[in-house]
């Protein structure tokens, strides 16, 4: 698949306003989630190839909404979700963004794919296999991405991948690692992203 444009749509403050705007529009939703500073908002401007499409930050905690972006005129939408664990937010501020995370899983009629956003250089965490299962629980289609894969070497990132398929129990070659920093999985994202929209959705409504 080829990225001809993509651009902001729109940032959305509560799951109910998320409801509204899926009513009325038609997207092909794919999500990214993961833990703050996991490297989201980088991925989804690796995609675009738009270092400012979606704002990014060293200090975790960057994106607060759910963040819309439409690619090749709607093709398929992305959809930048707030990170989850970062220790140093508040109270308030954590039970908001996973009402955000959570609310928007439960609202979407639309997803086609969750991304699970994990760096390569950690084991995962406690909030990241229990994302897993939720997805499991609820049926939710995802895929994993390993992120900062230009922070390791060759043979240090083929060991994480490993650790992390490991960890969530499932086979490494269905892991794919990234750099947004040097482009790398960029293709291959691609590619995953083009077959989940060939595949017809059925997020869990069997019939
Ligand atoms: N070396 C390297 N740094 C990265 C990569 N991706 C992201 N970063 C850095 O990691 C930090 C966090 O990136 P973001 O994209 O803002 O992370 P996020 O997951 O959107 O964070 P929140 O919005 O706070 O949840 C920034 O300093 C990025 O420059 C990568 O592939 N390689
Ligand atoms: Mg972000």
């Amino acid at each position: 698949m080829n990225i001809k444009n993509a651009r902001f749509v729109t940032s959305i403050a509560q799951a109910e306003k998320y409801r509204e705007i899926s009513s009325t529009e038609q997207m092909k939703e794919i999500c990214v989630v993961g833990r703050s500073n996991v490297g989201k908002s980088s991925f989804i401007n690796m995609l675009a190839r738009n270092g400012k499409l979606a704002k990014t930050s060293a200090t975790p905690g960057r994106t607060r909404l759910i963040n819309l972006f439409s690619f090749n005129d709607g093709e398929f939408t992305l959809v930048d979700l707030p990170g989850y664990g970062y220790a140093a937010a508040s109270k308030s501020e954590k039970s908001k963004w996973g009402g955000l995370i959570e609310g928007y899983l439960q609202s979407t009629k639309s997803l086609y794919r969750a991304l699970a956003l994990v760096d390569c250089r950690h084991e995962p965490s406690v909030l990241d296999r229990q994302m897993i299962e939720y997805f499991y629980y609820y049926n939710i289609p995802f895929s994993v991405i390993a992120t900062k894969a230009d922070k390791l070497s060759r043979n240090q990132l083929s060991a994480a991948i490993q650790r992390i398929a490991t960890c969530f129990g499932m086979g490494k070659d269905n892991i794919i690692a990234v750099s947004a920093v040097s482009g790398k999985g960029r293709d291959e994202v691609l590619e995953l992203i083009d077959n989940i929209l060939k595949i017809e959705k059925t997020n869990g409504e069997e019939e």
